[in-house]
């Protein structure tokens, strides 16, 4: 019986953990053009840029959103701002500037629970909310 209840409680765990499109680019199952990957991170081009340069930079854990990965794992947090500094140098955006927010709840916009940054730059932002 209790053997069962762990593998049902491992399911249940496999599948809330494969279930956004995330998952499914970090395990190579749906194609992304990525720009550049490390042992804990991945960033790749947003399907449907709002800047000339927009990249989602995306822990390989999942986490919610960005406070849930603070709190859990801060040096994972780093892991992605890091990311996200390099893939700024490797677009040649990093010396004019860019801008990486995270989304967080509805009305911030949030589609995919799996926490990313949206790393965006290539020209003036402007100071609206974007
Ligand atoms: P959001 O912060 O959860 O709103 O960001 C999700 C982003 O994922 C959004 O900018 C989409 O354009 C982007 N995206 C993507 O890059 N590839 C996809 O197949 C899908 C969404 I669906």
């Amino acid at each position: 019986r209790c053997h069962r209840a762990r593998v049902l409680r491992r399911a249940d765990t496999l599948a809330s953990m494969s279930d956004t499109l995330f998952e499914r680019i970090i395990n190579r199952e749906v194609p992304a053009d990525i720009v550049h990957e490390t042992e804990t991170t991945i960033a790749f081009r947003d399907i449907n840029p709002r800047a000339t340069t927009h990249v989602l930079v995306v822990p390989k854990t999942r986490y919610r959103n960005v406070a849930e990965l603070a709190a859990a794992d801060p040096g994972l947090l780093a892991d992605v701002v890091n990311t996200a500094a390099k893939v700024a140098e490797l677009e040649g955006v990093a010396e004019a500037g860019y801008r990486l927010t995270f989304n967080t709840g509805e009305d911030a916009g949030q589609t995919v629970f799996h926490v990313h940054g949206h790393l965006l730059g290539g020209s003036s932002l402007g100071p609206e909310a974007r």
